[in-house]
């Protein structure tokens, strides 16, 4: 069943100039790209995208880095796509976590700074692809 998910290149995925090398592994894996922007995200915004974690310690780390400089925000589509992304990205933790193979990590060290999102359920991707692309709807 094809489905949508709201991906992330995170602020040091642009800093570091992986954003080439992770729309390629998106490409290679077979996920179709429907709508790719870059932009510098507002507090609003970043505190709604993770307010799912707005009780946890790291919440105000968190919305400093997110916030703290252009990142892409990318809707894919495809069979599983959610499942079939979050697979590439690899776990949270890029060094405990993540299959060696997936974009974090070869790519990251640091479990803040781990280059990706990709939205974890189909009610997440609703809700976050209308946060991140109203111009969809
Ligand atoms: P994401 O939401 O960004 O796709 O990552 P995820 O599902 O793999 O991980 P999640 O538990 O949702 O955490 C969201 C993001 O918060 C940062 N984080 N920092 N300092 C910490 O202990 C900590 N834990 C999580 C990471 O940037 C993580 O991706
Ligand atoms: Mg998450």
């Amino acid at each position: 069943m094809t489905e949508r998910t709201l991906v992330l290149i995170k602020p040091d995925g642009v800093e570091r100039r992986y954003v080439g090398d992770i729309l390629g592994r998106v490409e290679r894996k077979g996920l179709d790209l429907v709508a790719l922007k870059l932009l510098t995200v507002d507090r609003e915004v970043a505190e709604k995208h993770y307010a799912e974690h707005a009780e946890r310690p790291f919440f105000p780390d968190l919305i400093e880095f997110i916030t703290s400089g252009p990142l892409v925000a990318a809707v894919l589509e495809g069979p599983r796509s959610i499942e079939a992304f979050r697979q590439i990205a690899g776990g949270t933790d890029p060094v405990a976590k993540a299959t060696p193979g997936t974009i974090r990590a070869d790519l990251a060290l640091d479990g803040q700074k781990n280059l990706v999102h990709g939205s974890d359920s189909p009610e997440s991707a609703a809700r976050e692809i209308a946060l991140w692309f109203p111009e969809l709807g």
